[in-house]
């Protein structure tokens, strides 16, 4: 078996960078710990307050997040933290030269429902500022929370899969993550069809046709509601994620935040073969306005992305 810190000692990363996985790594086992006793110790339910995004923090919202903090503030290298539980970033003083942005908790409205989970990370150069497109990560990488603990991540070339193992270590089960470019299998909420742009209708629609359509082929749909849970499928097996622009959420620029969501996601999807869009461009090229900024996020298999860029294309 070959462990996260073996695994991290044979790339050919710089041992500082290399730290913030392991910082985020730990955090991420002491989450685990912690959901996995939610129920039992009372844990659940919401925290009596709002963030910055005005959504309802849950308990473990706020524990997460006082976790991965917690994890940041004792490793030297890192000097910020974005994070989707804290309106501004908290620069930590005379440290080193990484940012993290996360999402401590994604997925949180499937807690009270023991559906997976995750917490998403992205690993950015603190020097460069906050405000940087996702082709300037470092790294990135998630936990999912699921039958299993999954810690998946990337410095950029590959995209390499670990499994949380009985002694609360992260053991190697998968070294090149693989997205096969072609798929029969989409992930978007349908439940909002009629808030869609007509380049989304148009693309579900040719899926829904199944083996009658232009695609002559039987496609399946899947929604956890958790984007770290339908894209790990994604880059288990391939498939396309969507959440795109509609007419309900496009005065907010989307629904997905771009630092903590759209681009780890992104990037992680790009090492593994995939592809990603907003629909105008790829996640990685938008420039951000704000660290809570919200942005389309279509992601997953080659052949399926560029069927809905073409869709976009015809405008
Ligand atoms: P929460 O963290 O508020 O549960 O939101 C989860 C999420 O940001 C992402 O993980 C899901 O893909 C998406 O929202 C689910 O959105 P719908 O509620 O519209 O299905």
């Amino acid at each position: 078996m070959i462990t996260l810190s073996d695994w991290l000692a044979a790339q050919n990363v710089d041992a500082r960078l290399a730290s913030v996985m392991t910082s985020m790594a730990n955090a991420s086992i002491e989450i685990a710990a912690v959901l996995r006793h939610a129920a039992i110790t009372g844990q659940t339910g919401l925290a009596g307050h709002t963030n910055v995004q005005g959504e309802d923090q849950k308990a473990l919202d706020v524990i997460s997040n006082d976790i991965v903090l917690n994890h940041i503030r004792q490793n030297p290298e890192i000097s910020i933290l974005i994070s989707e539980e804290l309106d501004e970033a908290v620069h930590i003083e005379n440290q080193g030269a990484y940012l993290v942005a996360t999402d401590p908790l994604d997925g949180s409205s499937n807690l009270d429902v023991n559906v997976t989970v995750g917490t998403i990370f992205s690993i950015l150069d603190a020097r460069k500022g906050l405000l940087q497109p996702g082709s300037a990560q470092l790294g990135a990488g998630y936990a999912a929370y699921g039958p299993a603990t999954s810690f998946v991540i990337t410095f950029g070339p590959t995209a390499a899969a670990f499994t949380l193992d009985d002694q609360a270590v992260f053991v190697l089960t998968t070294e090149r993550l693989n997205v096969p470019a072609a798929s029969a299998e989409y992930a978007i909420n349908t439940a909002r069809e009629r808030l869609w742009d007509d380049a989304t209708k148009g693309y579900v629609a040719e899926n829904v046709a199944g083996e009658t359509g232009v695609t002559g082929k039987r496609y399946n749909m899947r929604w956890i509601g958790s984007m770290v849970a339908d894209v790990h499928r994604i880059l288990m097996r391939g498939g396309i994620f969507m959440y795109p622009l509609d007419s309900e959420n496009a005065a907010k620029g989307g629904r997905l935040r771009l630092l903590y969501e759209g681009n780890p996601m992104a990037l992680l999807v790009a090492a593994a073969g995939g592809k990603s869009t907003t629909g105008q461009q790829s996640v990685l090229d938008v420039v951000p306005t704000d660290i809570h900024q919200r942005v389309p996020v279509v992601l997953g298999s080659a052949d399926e992305v560029a069927r809905v860029e073409v869709w976009y294309a015809k405008g």
